[in-house]
């Protein structure tokens, strides 16, 4: 049962024209109409459900904070299920500040980091999966992310996770019947383990995905790895599209692995400048090498860049070689200045040969890393998205259905309903209808103040 009143501001912090501030709880409408003041001249308290009103809040001398719009709605057709009073203002730091603390005043407290989600599980609005997929959401950065969120908060998951529970269900109850047919001897165990496998196999897919996604959910990594000179920032700017490196001729101008995201093809980039190989007195340096390595392991394509105009010496050859055959399915070869007379190198024989002077080849460069980009994304077949929670529950009731497995040779049905039960109460842990206020918490504190 909700008996606070809360308030938060939903949209992001900062100016710009307006700001959205919610006020859900028992008391939205009572609290919202001690600072409003209509043009109608009406009071909150008595206007329809679902309306907007034009008007002002006022602070306790009767002046006016702001000008406003109140969006009024009776529970619990709301998002909350709470009653909610959305209040529209100017977006000045000052102005929402001031009408914050007014509200405040007036009786509500602030909310909790995603204490408006956490009050629609509570009333039942959405299950845990879909509340969490509400996150997923708002920081989805690839379109393939999005879809498969929108589709979870739809109930595409939990519907596929109740499946799951009614199954399981079905062979608790099989077990239960088979303590009363025990004297007429039958026998349950194949019937069981064939709705073991499946259920088995399910998961197993599932969980396939789940490595995949969690690379991919921080977007594509492109780490430009070589020696240095041989044109990573200024391969780096051109596949950017943007001056963003620093392009010198002196070795070693980029000290530290530089950044930079944007968007393509409905997906998050984030190209890697790294500083490179550097090599003193013929030697390549130990914290370079150690450090692209790292890049490169990070990195979900590798773009090992060389200098084609350049003779290798037989340590970076070393090196070069490592690399590659290291990170063999993610490397692609780039060989760089073919503008300039060209030294014969077999490592990079079948490499894109381009120059990010004369433009040759960048454009093929890009075509590929976006394919490469691609068949990442189609790794992910899972039409769910699933975060660490999600998939410590399904190994723990992997776990359990395993454990059930190996029992069946000389199968006690009484303990097999045992381990059934728990990979049960794992399953429904997932859509939150058995979950502690521990847990509860630490989900909703990754949501952010405001949702
Ligand atoms: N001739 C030629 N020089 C290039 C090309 N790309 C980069 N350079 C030059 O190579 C030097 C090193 O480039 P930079 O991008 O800083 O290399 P990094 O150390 O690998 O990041 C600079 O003087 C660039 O102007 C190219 O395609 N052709
Ligand atoms: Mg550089």
């Amino acid at each position: 049962m909700i008996t606070d009143t809360i308030v938060a501001q939903c949209t992001p912090q900062g100016s710009g024209a307006l700001a959205l501030l919610r006020i859900s709880g028992p008391d939205a409408i009572t609290i919202a109409s001690i600072c409003a003041r209509l043009s109608s001249k009406k009071n909150l308290k008595n206007v329809s459900t679902h309306t907007i009103h034009h008007g002002w809040i006022t602070n306790n001398n009767n002046e006016i904070l702001d000008e406003v719009m109140f969006f009024v709605m009776h529970g619990p057709r709301t998002f909350t299920g709470e009653t909610t009073v959305e209040i529209t203002t100017h977006n000045n730091p000052f102005i929402v500040q001031n009408v914050l603390e007014r509200i405040l005043q007036c009786g509500a407290r602030i909310a909790h980091n995603g204490e408006f989600t956490r009050q629609s599980v509570e009333n039942g609005k959405r299950d845990l999966i879909q509340a969490e997929a509400i996150n997923e959401l708002i920081h989805a950065n690839s379109q393939q992310v999005l879809q498969q969120s929108l589709k979870q908060m739809d109930g595409s998951f939990s519907n596929w996770i109740q499946e799951l529970e009614k199954g399981l269900l079905k062979l608790i109850s099989l077990c239960e019947a088979s303590f009363e047919f025990l004297e007429e001897d039958i026998d349950f165990t194949p019937q069981i383990e064939a709705a073991l496998i499946t259920i088995l196999s399910k998961i197993e897919n599932l969980k396939k995905s789940f490595d995949i996604q969690q690379q991919l959910r921080q977007g594509i990594r492109i780490a430009l790895v070589g020696s240095v000179n041989t044109g990573k920032s200024s391969l780096f700017n051109a596949l950017i599209k943007k001056d963003r490196a620093i392009v010198t001729s002196i070795a070693g101008t980029t000290r530290d692995s530089i950044e930079a995201g944007m968007y393509s093809n409905g997906t998050y980039w984030t190209f890697i400048d790294t500083a490179g190989l550097r090599k003193t007195n013929n030697i390549v340096e130990k914290e370079g090498i150690e450090r692209s390595f790292l890049e490169a392991k990070l990195a979900d394509i590798v773009l090992l860049v060389w200098d084609g105009s350049r003779v290798m010496t037989t340590e970076e050859k070393a090196v070069y070689a490592e690399i590659l055959t290291t990170y063999k399915e993610k490397t692609l070869l780039a060989s760089n200045k073919f503008d300039a007379p060209q030294k014969k190198n077999s490592l990079f024989e079948n490499a894109f040969f381009v120059s990010t002077q004369s433009g040759d080849g960048i454009e093929k460069l890009n075509v590929t890393i976006q394919e490469k980009a691609e068949k990442l994304f189609k790794q992910d077949s899972s039409p769910f998205l699933l975060n660490k929670r999600h998939y410590s529950l399904l190994v723990n009731c992997e776990n359990e259905l395993n454990i059930i497995i190996n029992m069946l040779k000389s199968p006690e049905y009484e303990l097999i309903a045992h381990h059934l039960r728990h990979a049960l109460s794992s399953l429904i842990e997932l859509t939150g209808k058995s979950v502690t206020e521990k847990v509860f918490n630490t989900i909703f504190n990754d949501f952010c103040i405001g949702k």
